[in-house]
């Protein structure tokens, strides 16, 4: 399908992930290269490529994108220490899929402000 993603064909199952989450609207799996002890993404169905591209329609898809992580992040037991949500954008932001993804890092300290 044309822009695809990787992130589409983790949605198809057509490459494996690690799926902590997923309802009609959102999938949520594991970062294939962690950067914290617990690293995963939450992502909507939906292609949205950039922050961007965001519309006031959006604004439930991307509550639910919120919830989802911090859900998923009390699940793990990181809610007390705490955790970071990021999304990047565009180059400056390091964005490298085109498919807007909720990064949820926990298990460790972080640094301020990000490199
Ligand atoms: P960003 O730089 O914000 O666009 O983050 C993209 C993230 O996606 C990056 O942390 C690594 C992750 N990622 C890329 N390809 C795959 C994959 O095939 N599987 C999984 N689980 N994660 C991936």
């Amino acid at each position: 399908m044309t822009d695809d993603t990787i992130f589409d064909k983790i949605i198809r199952r057509e490459i494996p992930s690690d799926i902590l989450y997923e309802d009609d609207d959102v999938l949520a799996f594991s970062d294939v290269n962690p950067q914290a002890p617990v690293h995963f993404l939450v992502i909507p169905k939906q292609r949205i490529a950039t922050l961007n591209d965001l519309q006031p329609e959006h604004a439930e898809l991307v509550g639910k994108l919120v919830l989802t992580a911090r859900q998923l992040a009390a699940d793990k037991g990181l809610a007390e220490d705490g955790y970071r949500l990021v999304m990047n954008c565009n180059d400056h932001g390091g964005q490298t899929v085109f498919h807007i993804h909720l990064h949820v890092l926990g298990g460790r300290p972080m640094g301020w402000p990000p490199g």
